[in-house]
This record gives structure tokens, C-alpha cells and sequence, in this order.
């Protein structure tokens, strides 16, 4: 049997460790390159964050590298926001990138919110 080459990963990262199972999350979709799962924090009644497999800081660095699995982000996003009921009546997809619009965690993910009335212009 020959060996899947390994993604890149940074064992210290915790979207990493949720990757691999060894930090629990509540998780509505996978698929062969990227995990959905429940925001921890929800800041809408759907809140949930879809990631590469692999590791990348955010989403420029992603779609760069890899311009498939920044595809694949967003259609899961799109999909999920179907399974989610939010479609119909909205829902916003965003990537914060850096601290300064308020990414906190550097590993690519996508929020998608949904369920309530967004505002524009974010805060
Ligand atoms: P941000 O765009 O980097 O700020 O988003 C990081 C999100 O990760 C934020 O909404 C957190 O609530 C969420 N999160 C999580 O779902 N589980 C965790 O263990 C941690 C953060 I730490």
C-alpha cells in the first residue's frame, strides 16, 4: 500500500487537531477536502465554518496554493446553507483575514450566517 501524501499541517493549530479528530466538534459535512462544523460562538442562529483539510493561514494563502479546494470551500458553503434552510432567505459567507478584521484563528475557514437579518455594513 502506498502512502497518501501527507497535507499541510501545524500541529499546534487548533482547526489542524479538529481535522484530525483530536479536538471534538459538532461537524455537518466532510467531504475528501474540506470539514464543516458548528462555531463554538455562534453569532447567528446557523453559524458554521467550513475549512480545508490542509493547513493554510486564511483564505488568500488557500486559494493561491490550492485554487480547487477554495472551489470546494465554497461550494460546501453554498450546500450547506441549502441543508441549513438559510438559502431562501439569505445568508452571508465570510473570510476574515487578519487580526485587524478580526481573524483569530489562522487556518483558511469560511463563516456562513444565517437564520436572521444581516446588516451591511459589517461592523
Ligand atoms: P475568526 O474569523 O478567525 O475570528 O473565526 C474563528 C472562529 O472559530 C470564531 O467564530 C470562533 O468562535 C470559532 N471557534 C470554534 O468554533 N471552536 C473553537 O474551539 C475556537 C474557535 I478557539
Amino acid at each position: 500500500m502506498t502512502d497518501q501524501p501527507s497535507l499541510p499541517h501545524q500541529p499546534d493549530c487548533l482547526f489542524c487537531k479538529i481535522v484530525s479528530g483530536d479536538v471534538p466538534a459538532t461537524i455537518v459535512r466532510e467531504t475528501d477536502t474540506t470539514v464543516a462544523f458548528r462555531d463554538i460562538n455562534p453569532q447567528a442562529p446557523t453559524h458554521i465554518l467550513v475549512i480545508p483539510r490542509a493547513h493554510y493561514p486564511d483564505a488568500a494563502a488557500l486559494s493561491a496554493a490550492e485554487p480547487a479546494v477554495a472551489a470546494d470551500v465554497l461550494r460546501e458553503a453554498g450546500e450547506i446553507a441549502a441543508e441549513e434552510g438559510i438559502a431562501e432567505t439569505g445568508y452571508r459567507v465570510v473570510f476574515n483575514t487578519g487580526s485587524g478584521a478580526g481573524q483569530t484563528v489562522f487556518h483558511a475557514h469560511a463563516h456562513v450566517l444565517g437564520g436572521r437579518g444581516l446588516q451591511w455594513p459589517p461592523g
